[in-house]
C-alpha cells in the first residue's frame, strides 16, 4: 500500500455542542474511531437530556423572536447561497474530513458527497423563491387565502454513512422554510455535521437558528426524539431506530419524515446493454463501501445473460482497489466500524443453510494490519427467501438471482419489507414501462443507477419510510398551512340573544 497522504486538515480533539451560538461542553466523552487504523480519531462531548432541552429552548427562543423566521425572503436566500458557497470553498477539507471519519473514499466524498450538500442550500435558497399558494374565490362574499408559515423547530437526526450530504438537505430544507434546527449527527460521524455549522456561522445565520447536539443514539437521540417541544422531526437511518424514534415523537405527536433501510431490487433484463449494466450494477453496490440505504443490492439478472454477467461481475470485483480512502486510486475503503464490520461478516453464515453459493469475497479483507476492510462479496442465491436477499446487509455484499420472465422479475423485486429504490435495465420500452406499473418503490430508476432529482420526491414504500424528502414535500413538511378567509361582501348574521322575551 502507498503511503497514505499526511493529514492536512485540523481534527477538533473534542467535538462540543453548538447552543445559542456557544460551544459547550460536557463531561462524559465518547471516543470516534478512524475506520482506517483503528486508533482514536477525536472524541465526542455527549449532550444529556438537560443539554438537549437547552438546544431546544434556544431553538424555540430564536423562533419566537423572528430573526431568521420573519427574515425578507431574498436576504435568507442570500445567506443559504453564501453557505453553498462556503460550503464549495471548503470542499476539499470538508471530503478529507468525512473520509477520514467514514471511510469513503476521498474521491467519492469530493467528487459526489460535498458538492451535494452545497447544491442542497442553493436549491432550496431557489426554490423558495417560487413558492405559490392557493386563493380560494368560488364562495360568494369571500375570499380563502393558503399562506404558509414556518413550522418552529425541527430536530434532524443524521446518518453516519453519508452525514454531509444527507444532513446538509435535511438542514437546508428546514432554514429555507424559515425554521430553527436542533442538529443530532451520529455519534459515529460528527466531523462534517461539526465543521458545517461553523461555515453556516461564518455566513451570517443568527445565533441559535441552528443548534447541535452530539451523542449516542440511547442517550441524546432519544432526548431529542421525545422532546415536548419540536414540532417536525427528520430521521435518516436503520429502521429499528426509525421505528423508536416514530413511537416516541408520536406521544407528543410530533410529526415525523423517517428515511430508512432498503434491499432494492436491480433488474438486468437479457436485452439490456450489457456493459452499461455491467457498471450501473457494480457501481450501485459497491459504491460508499456498500454503506448506502439506496443500493441495488438484489441483482436480478435474465437467464439468457445470467452466466455471461455474473462471470464479468465476478471479474470487475476481483479488480476492485481497495485501500486507504484518501488515496485517489481507491474504489472501496473501510466499514464504518468494527461492529458493522462484524455485522456485515455475519451474513456469510447463513449462506449455506439458505443455500447461497459464494462467487467471491466472504472475509474481512487480508493484507491490512489494521482498518475495517471488508473483500467486496457476491453470492447467488437460490431463491428470494435467503437471509441475504432479505436483510439489508448495508456492506459491499451483492446477492445475485437468476430470473426468467418479467412477471417473475417484478415477483422477486416486491417481496420484501423494503420498498425504497429500484433498478431497471432494457433496451425494451415496454419492459421498461411494465416495471414503472409493477415496481413497488419510491424511487425507479431505468438505465441509470441513482439519479437524485431534488425536484421529485426521495423515500420509501414499506419499512424503507415515512414521507419524502424533495422541494415541495419539504415545504409542505417544514411549513404550516393557513387558510385565512376574508369577508368581501354583504353577509347579514343571525343575531343570537336578540330576540323578543
Ligand atoms: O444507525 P441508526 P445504525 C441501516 C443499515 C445499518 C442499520 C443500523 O442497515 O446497518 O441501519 O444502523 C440515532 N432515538 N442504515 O444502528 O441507529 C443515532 O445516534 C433517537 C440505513 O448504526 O439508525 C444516529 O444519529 N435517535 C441508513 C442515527 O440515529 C437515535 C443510514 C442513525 O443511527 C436512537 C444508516 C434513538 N433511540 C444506517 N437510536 C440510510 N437510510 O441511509 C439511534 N439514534
Amino acid at each position: 500500500m502507498l503511503a497514505r497522504a499526511k493529514p492536512e486538515y485540523a481534527i477538533p480533539e473534542v467535538c462540543r455542542n453548538f447552543v445559542n451560538g456557544q460551544w459547550v461542553n460536557s463531561s462524559v466523552r465518547l471516543p470516534v474511531i478512524n475506520p482506517v487504523d483503528e486508533q482514536v480519531l477525536t472524541e465526542i462531548a455527549e449532550a444529556d437530556a438537560g443539554l438537549v432541552d437547552d438546544a431546544v429552548g434556544s431553538a424555540r427562543r430564536t423562533f419566537e423572536k423572528g430573526t431568521w423566521s420573519k427574515l425578507g425572503l431574498e436576504e435568507r436566500q442570500k445567506v443559504l447561497f453564501r453557505i453553498a458557497d462556503l460550503i464549495d470553498e471548503h470542499a476539499d477539507e470538508l471530503a478529507w474530513l468525512e473520509s477520514m471519519n467514514i471511510g469513503s473514499p476521498l474521491s467519492q466524498c469530493r467528487g459526489r458527497h460535498v458538492p451535494r450538500a452545497a447544491y442542497n442550500f442553493r436549491f432550496f435558497a431557489e426554490y423558495i423563491s417560487q413558492s405559490r399558494s392557493d386563493a380560494y374565490t368560488q364562495l360568494d362574499n369571500y375570499l380563502s387565502v393558503v399562506t404558509r408559515e414556518p413550522v418552529g423547530v425541527a430536530a434532524l437526526i443524521g446518518p453516519w454513512n453519508a452525514p454531509i450530504a444527507l444532513t446538509s438537505m435535511k438542514i437546508a430544507a428546514a432554514l429555507a422554510f424559515g425554521n430553527c434546527c436542533v442538529v443530532k449527527p451520529s455519534e459515529i460521524s460528527p466531523l462534517t455535521a461539526l465543521r458545517m455549522v461553523d461555515l453556516i456561522r461564518e455566513s451570517g445565520v443568527p445565533d441559535g437558528v441552528v443548534n447541535l447536539v452530539n451523542g449516542s443514539g440511547a442517550v441524546t437521540g432519544a432526548a431529542l426524539a421525545s422532546h415536548p417541544d419540536i414540532d417536525v422531526l427528520s430521521f435518516t437511518g436503520g429502521t429499528a431506530t426509525g421505528r423508536a424514534i416514530m413511537s416516541a415523537a408520536g406521544q407528543n405527536l410530533t410529526p415525523v419524515t423517517l428515511e430508512l433501510g432498503g434491499k432494492s431490487a436491480n433488474i438486468i433484463f437479457d436485452d439490456a446493454d450489457f456493459e452499461r449494466a455491467l457498471d450501473g450494477a457494480l457501481i450501485s453496490i459497491f459504491s460508499n463501501n456498500g454503506q448506502q440505504c439506496l443500493a441495488g443490492s438484489r441483482i436480478l439478472v435474465q437467464e439468457g445473460i445470467a452466466e455471461r454477467f455474473i462471470d464479468a461481475f465476478v471479474q470487475r470485483t476481483r479488480n476492485l482497489r481497495i485501500g486507504d480512502p484518501l488515496l485517489p486510486e481507491t474504489e472501496v475503503g473501510p466499514l464504518a466500524t468494527k461492529q458493522h464490520l462484524d455485522r456485515v461478516h455475519s451474513f456469510v453464515d447463513t449462506l449455506e443453510a439458505d443455500g447461497c453459493k459464494l462467487l467471491i469475497g466472504g472475509n474481512p479483507c487480508a493484507g491490512f494490519e489494521k482498518g475495517f476492510y471488508y473483500e467486496p462479496t457476491a453470492v447467488l442465491a437460490p431463491d428470494n427467501k435467503a437471509v441475504v436477499c432479505q436483510e439489508e446487509i448495508f456492506g459491499p455484499f451483492a446477492a445475485f438471482q437468476i430470473f426468467k420472465t418479467p412477471q417473475q422479475a417484478w415477483d422477486i423485486a416486491n417481496d420484501s419489507k423494503f420498498g425504497l429504490l429500484g433498478y431497471v435495465w432494457t433496451s425494451n420500452y415496454a419492459t421498461a414501462m411494465a416495471a414503472h406499473e409493477h415496481v413497488k418503490s419510491g424511487v425507479l430508476c431505468i438505465n441509470s443507477p441513482i439519479i437524485r432529482e431534488l425536484r421529485a420526491p426521495f423515500g420509501g414504500y414499506k419499512e424503507s419510510g415515512v414521507g419524502r424528502e424533495s422541494g415541495a414535500a419539504c415545504e409542505a413538511f417544514y411549513s404550516e398551512l393557513k387558510t385565512t378567509a376574508f369577508l368581501t361582501g354583504d353577509v347579514p348574521l343571525r343575531k343570537l340573544g336578540a330576540g323578543e322575551a
